[in-house]
């Protein structure tokens, strides 16, 4: 390991440069953050990125010891050895490894052919592989973020591999899953940073896992590309950095109603007996999922002839009843000769290579199958284009899986070798695998919702991904992939959700009941009313998983599955606005208890109870047989939701739930709206029902517009105090009421003055 270091600086071009015998460093201030890229070959100093969208740069001044820009904190440079404090935060140095130390054994596993190109060993790092950030720890920080992860709230004591993987069975210790977001934020004492190490390579975070004095961010890729995001609280951080990798497009209302979905549904029969249940028993449904068997032998951009017969007038059907369907979409495309889609991408030469520029040959679903080289755009906008075949068929929105990618096998590698994805030496054009890997589903999904924008402009894009990147949110929403149907899987997805929407991800949802495994009824349940409160609400299983629709167990379950379904639509006015804050600021719809109190230091530490929108706290039962559950309420007055019973903060109650609920306490000043529980087509309420917290002052926001497409919105606002009700919106030709609980559980209406 080298210490880097620099000699010299002056800044130019909106940018602070600093040079040493070996490295070179350009250092740039955004609006939201301080970027530091360190580099050696010249080419890199105009390194791009994948997630980052803000090109915005300000002027910087250096007085030769910190860097300054208008609305940043203060930068503190040391030049030689190289290191630099920043809001709490002090790096300890800068580090470059030799060639050896990482291609080492695992640059050799993942490489036996030599498919890396020898004459540039490491991708062209010329010195070495990589560097390693050091940072000096302190005993009270915690950490938060990282995307998509197991474990608790709190990332603090583990080391994480930033690495794309496709992890059908994953475990609460287990370390990468299928996205990779090498985003961190540091909070102590309700002062918070974020960390951002904008490397698509295989990088490593040691957050005080190794020694508790030190964590470590690790690149083995030729340049380190940091950004450095002030607080002053995690909220900050979090719309910081949606405002650098940008914000998730407001989606169409259908798509935060209640989802069905199964992989093994042969046939459109199959399909028609699902929804023929869910009208008989009156829950309602706003979509349903074609997994892999609607393929014509796996082949993507197929319907299978006998199977699925007449695809646009089964969705026409479908849609009828006011009910979307959503196709799997796979990047593994069947090498077959006379199959359209292999045949004009070989023609163009999208597929991803050997270094000797033969297509990279393996098996997934399909076998013999080839992957298109996303990084590529004229690929991109081939593939883009091709996704007219489901949309002209009247299909709503895609569904990307297997795309970090998973192999099951390539050609002339070893199983263990290959790490179930594409040989690290695979050619992207002039990129290697290894470089390209952590974003091949981020840009896959780009081309998705492209392709949607371009061929049905009146409609938004919907496209769900397993894998992805930072910045994922702008093109598709995400689901934490094959889950189990355990109580723990059910408890792990709360801070793996929350964590993704600290990350930018702000829709995001797990399997409901779980994937692998057969579910009981209760945790199926139990599953459902806490995805009442998932931005991504949607229940799915395996192929060899016992049937866990919500009807499937009969009563007394299917009685409380409709109620907790017919509740999400209930909240629909109010999951709208809070889609529509996060499109605007980038701000979860699921949040942390800490996000809404930063001061208080017990919140920090709760990983199963959580805030949907500002209003709401939602504490889900999350063992079998459990009736009751402690929850804490932060300082102020809560409202138990179902009861009216009304408490005071900080505290700590035991709530009790029973089959028919889950514990829920509407926030004092607050007013949640609410309409009646069934889809609607469009995002303008009727009626228009406002449940207020009963006492003192309250307000309360709802945002309508058409509910697709490109129609301009309205925000209104409804103003409570002392028993009198103003809204600012319009009332014509709907109802629009407001609405309190008394502490005796009646409700009780608030007159709307005109
Ligand atoms: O190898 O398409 O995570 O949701 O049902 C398994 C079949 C492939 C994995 C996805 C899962 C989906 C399944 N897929």
């Amino acid at each position: 390991m080298h210490p880097v270091g620099f000699s010299h600086w002056k800044v130019e071009d909106q940018a602070l440069w600093l040079t040493g015998p070996t490295f070179s460093a350009r250092i740039e201030a955004l609006p939201h953050a301080w970027r530091v890229l360190v580099f050696q070959r010249p080419q890199d100093a105009k390194k791009g990125s994948w997630a980052v969208v803000d090109e915005r740069r300000l002027p910087i001044v250096f007085d030769g010891q910190s860097a300054s820009a208008e609305g940043l904190p203060l930068l503190a440079l040391s030049l030689s050895p190289f290191s630099f404090a920043f809001e709490g935060l002090s790096a300890s140095g800068l580090f470059a490894h030799t060639l050896a130390t990482w291609r080492g054994d695992e640059a050799a596993a993942f490489d036996p052919l030599g498919l890396a190109r020898p004459e540039a060993p490491a991708d062209g790092h010329p010195l070495g592989g990589g560097f390693e950030l050091h940072l000096k720890e302190s005993p009270g920080r915690r950490y938060f973020g990282l995307g998509e992860r197991t474990g608790f709230l709190d990332k603090k004591g583990r080391r994480y591999t930033h690495w794309n993987t496709d992890q059908f069975d994953h475990q609460e210790t287990t370390d990468a899953l299928y996205q990779s977001h090498p985003f961190v934020i540091g909070s102590e004492s309700g002062k918070a940073f974020g960390l951002f190490l904008d490397e698509t390579w295989k990088t490593v975070f040691d957050l005080a896992a190794t020694t508790p004095e030190e964590s470590t961010l690790f690149t083995p890729g030729p340049t380190f590309d940091l950004y450095l995001i002030p607080g002053p609280t995690v909220r900050e951080v979090t719309t910081a950095f949606a405002a650098l990798t940008g914000k998730p497009p407001l989606p169409p209302l259908w798509a935060l109603g209640f989802h069905q979905c199964r992989w093994g549904y042969p046939d459109a029969e199959t399909v028609r007996e699902v929804v023929a249940n869910f009208e008989a028993h009156e829950i309602p449904l706003s979509a349903i999922w074609l997994d892999i068997d609607y393929m014509d032998g796996y082949k993507v951009f197929t319907f299978h002839e006998g199977r699925f017969p007449e695809p646009e007038k089964f969705f026409a059907e479908l849609k009828e009843k006011g009910i979307r369907t959503v196709v799997i979409v796979d990047p593994g495309v069947k090498k077959e000769a006379g199959y359209s889609v292999y045949e004009e991408g070989r023609r163009m030469r999208s597929f991803v290579e050997t270094p000797r520029g033969d297509e990279v040959v393996g098996e997934v679903w399909p076998k013999p199958a080839v992957w298109p080289d996303f990084s590529r755009k004229e690929v991109r906008d081939w593939w883009a284009g091709l996704h007219r075949f489901y949309l002209e068929k009247g299909v709503a929105g895609i569904w990307n899986d297997m795309n970090e990618p998973s192999a099951f096998s390539v050609e002339g590698m070893e199983e263990k070798a290959l790490g179930k994805t594409l040989p690290l030496g695979a050619r992207h054009g002039e990129k290697s695998h290894a470089e390209v890997h952590n974003v091949y589903g981020l840009l896959m999904s780009q081309a998705a919702y492209e392709g949607q924008k371009r061929y049905d402009p009146n409609r938004r894009p919907f496209v769900l991904t397993r894998a992805g990147f930072a910045g994922i949110q702008r093109y598709a929403w995400v689901w934490t992939g094959d889950n189990k149907s355990h109580w723990g899987h059910l408890e792990m997805s709360i801070p793996m959700l929350l964590n993704l929407g600290l990350s930018g991800v702000a829709f995001a949802g797990a399997d409901i009941g779980g994937f692998s495994e057969d579910a009981s009824p209760e945790l199926v349940l139990r599953w459902t009313w806490l995805g009442t409160f998932y931005p991504f609400m949607r229940n799915h299983s395996g192929k060899t998983s016992r049937r866990q629709e919500p009807y499937a167990f009969g009563e007394p379950w299917s009685g409380h599955m409709r109620e907790a379904i017919r509740f999400r639509y209930q909240l629909l006015p109010y999951v709208y606005t809070l889609a529509e804050e996060a499109s605007r600021t980038g701000a979860p719809l699921m949040r942390p208890i800490f996000y809404e109190f930063p001061e208080d230091e017990t919140a920090y530490t709760i990983h199963d109870a959580f805030f949907f929108g500002p209003a709401l706290l939602v504490a889900p039962i999350i063992r079998p047989g459990k009736t009751h559950r402690a929850v804490y309420l932060p300082e102020g007055r809560w409202q138990d939701w179902w009861t009216g019973e009304i408490f005071e903060g900080p505290t700590w109650i035991v709530a009790e739930a029973g089959l028919d609920r889950i514990p829920l306490y509407l926030r004092e000043g607050h007013a949640v709206p609410t309409t009646d529980p069934r889809p609607s087509e469009t995002a303008v309420f009727d009626p228009l029902i406002f449940r207020v917290f009963p006492e003192g002052q309250s307000e309360g926001e709802v945002y309508e517009d058409s509910g697709d497409g490109e129609a301009a919105g309205q925000r209104s606002r409804l103003e409570v105090e002392g028993g009198r009700a103003r809204f600012s919106g319009s009332r014509e030709g709907r109802t629009v009421r407001v609405e309190i609980m008394t502490t005796k559980g009646e409700h009780v209406e608030v007159t709307l003055e005109d």
